[in-house]
């Protein structure tokens, strides 16, 4: 009760510090009567279910991850549009174990709706399941919780076009033939090995028959843990031509360690990236193309279709229909997902005109 009253407090002094013409004190997203209910319900044991609405949690695989934050980015975004609160919140370490934990005591907290990338596909289908079951929506984006344990999934572009284009560019970057390995992110991630499956048949379609994939390696999307698996690639294979790291961790520090190890020319990297960190080994030659969506525009989606599931807008079955605000309209598939669009392919030509 006392934080609801400080909560009163606070938003009718900044009500009257906007009627001043004090506004710049407040953010210029913040709707006023919003914050307040949101501080109020925001307790981190409710004792009493939030009444407020509109208060969503984005759970990313780990913390620190340009392609996460950036999402988080176009999450709030969305939730200044809608006049929703979105908090962003993780473990350190992409781990199934630690997001289970997180997400259990959201659920206790009666949170409105979760926006989660997962860790691992099955091992959180119980606890998605336990979030429906009280009546908190789950949406997954970037990476699924298998169907029994979300109401949907925001896919960031179809699976097997963005396997078929990381085959593609380092087929190219061999020279059509050679050694090629991949740099995955956890043994786990549901999103990176449904890629890796579908590029290991790609690989199979005979114009890639002078392709040879050697070894598939883990960095678990740790920075440290990709570099070291990078260098003991080099080193397992010295005739190894492609490291193809379908995560933005792992093909950053893959890059680092080719330009480090002094093998720019011989061994290129190629995969998934942000164009903010991989331009630098774009104009070095370590990494001369690489593959992306918008991550930022994945995380306004997701806000989007959980809060038209949160307020009932639509029940989340597939042929719902629902609006995105810049992104226009959405309906969701027979396999209840969501299609974001298609992949970007970044290179020298065109990595200065993006800024994420
Ligand atoms: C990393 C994460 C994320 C993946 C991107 C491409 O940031 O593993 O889940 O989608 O790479």
């Amino acid at each position: 009760m006392k934080k609801l009253f400080l909560s009163i407090l606070l938003l009718l002094a900044l009500l009257a510090l906007a009627a001043c013409g004090g506004g710049t004190a407040t953010s210029p997203t913040a709707t006023p009567a919003q914050p307040v209910v949101e501080t109020a319900v925001e307790e981190p044991v409710a004792e009493e279910p939030a009444t407020g609405g509109g208060n969503y949690v984005l759970v990313p695989k780990n913390l620190g991850n340009p392609y996460f934050d950036t999402a988080n980015v176009g999450a709030q975004e969305a939730a200044a549009e809608l006049g929703v609160n979105v908090t962003y919140q993780g473990s350190a370490v992409a781990d199934a174990t630690q997001q289970i934990q997180l997400l259990n005591s959201l659920i206790a907290q009666n949170v409105d709706g979760l926006a989660i990338s997962a860790n691992d596909a099955d091992a959180l289908v119980p606890t998605g399941q336990e979030a429906i079951d009280s009546g908190i929506p789950v949406v997954t984006w970037d990476s699924a919780i298998a169907p029994g344990g979300r109401t949907v999934h925001i896919n960031q572009a179809e699976a097997e076009g963005i396997a078929a284009v990381q085959v593609q560019m380092a087929a190219d970057l061999a020279g059509g033939a050679g050694q090629i390995a991949i740099l995955s992110a956890t043994s786990t991630a549901p999103n990176q090995n449904e890629w890796i499956a579908l590029m290991e048949e790609e690989l199979q379609k005979p114009e890639y028959s002078g392709l040879e994939l050697v070894a598939t390696v883990y960095g678990d999307d740790e920075d440290e843990k990709s570099y070291n698996e990078a260098i003991g690639l080099m080193q397992t294979y010295p005739d190894l031509k492609v490291i193809i790291a379908p995560t933005t961790v792992g093909i950053a520090a893959s890059a680092r360690a080719v330009q480090d190890a002094g093998r720019v020319g011989e061994v290129f990297v190629t995969g998934l990236g942000t164009p903010n960190q991989m331009r630098e080994y774009v104009n070095s030659g370590a990494a001369p193309q690489f593959a992306l969506w918008n991550p930022g525009d994945l995380g306004y989606l997701a806000i989007y279709a959980l809060h038209a599931i949160a307020t009932g807008a639509i029940s989340g079955q597939p042929g719902d229909t629902f609006q995105a605000g810049k992104l226009g309209s959405y309906t969701i598939a027979d396999d209840s997902t969501v299609l974001l669009g298609l992949p970007t392919i970044f290179n020298a030509d065109n990595i200065n005109d993006f800024d994420f």
